[in-house]
């Protein structure tokens, strides 16, 4: 099996992270998703990373399905078996993804000529970040992970989305947000944490 992706993508790195959680056999292949002559189109027409080969020539893309695709390959899914538990889980990846997406769309914005940039994209961008920090730390109920007693899909993919928050709209969400940031503390130290860190991240 093979995953490509880009070293510094957060959509990708939910899979690093995964990967690295279960001892899975993946080679991580790095292309570049964006050069015009990126050969990631002709595996997944959309353009974008990560893509799972898992036979040669038959192709897996999109970040979610991505995740649950590995994470149910030996029947021991980390997230949790129970209804009640499942859709926790489901809540916290909606709302990490969410603020993957926002944190990207305020960065493509700030990188476009300055004449060119709308302030209120910007603002708007920011404000999702804010309102989803918000609402994750009056939802989290405080301990070391965000669902039931062990580490799940949630922790991973809200983990991954406010250490890319620090990485590209690095600003202080943690002095309004302080349970969320202890658990993050203590989510982020893990091995497959530490071991997929984007090129040139500097820890807050
Ligand atoms: N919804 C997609 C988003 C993936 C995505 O936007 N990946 C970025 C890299 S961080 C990408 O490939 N961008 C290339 C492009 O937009 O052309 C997912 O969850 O996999």
């Amino acid at each position: 099996m093979k995953l490509y992706g880009s070293p510094a993508s957060p959509y990708a790195r939910k899979a690093r992270v995964l990967i690295r959680e279960k001892h899975i056999p993946c080679e991580f292949v790095v292309e570049d998703p964006w050069p015009a002559d990126s050969r990631i189109p002709e595996r997944n027409p959309l353009g974008k990373v990560p893509v799972l080969e898992i036979a040669p020539g038959s192709y897996l893309f999109e970040s979610p399905l991505v995740v649950h695709y590995l994470d149910n390959l030996d029947g021991e899914s980390i997230d949790p078996r129970d209804a009640a538990g499942y859709w926790q889980s489901q809540w916290w990846q909606a709302l990490g993804n969410g603020i993957i997406d926002a944190v990207i769309a305020r960065l493509l914005e700030t990188r476009r000529p300055e004449d060119k940039q709308m302030p209120e994209k910007i603002a708007r961008e920011e404000a999702r970040v804010r309102r989803a920090v918000d609402l994750g730390e009056k939802t989290t109920k405080g301990g070391g992970f965000l669902v039931g007693e062990r580490f799940t899909l949630a922790d991973l993919v809200l983990g991954v989305a406010l250490q890319y928050t620090d990485f590209r709209y690095a600003h202080d969400w943690r002095s309004r947000a302080p349970r969320l940031a202890r658990w993050h503390a203590g989510i982020t130290r893990r091995p497959s944490f530490e071991e997929t860190l984007p090129p040139g991240f500097v820890k807050p």
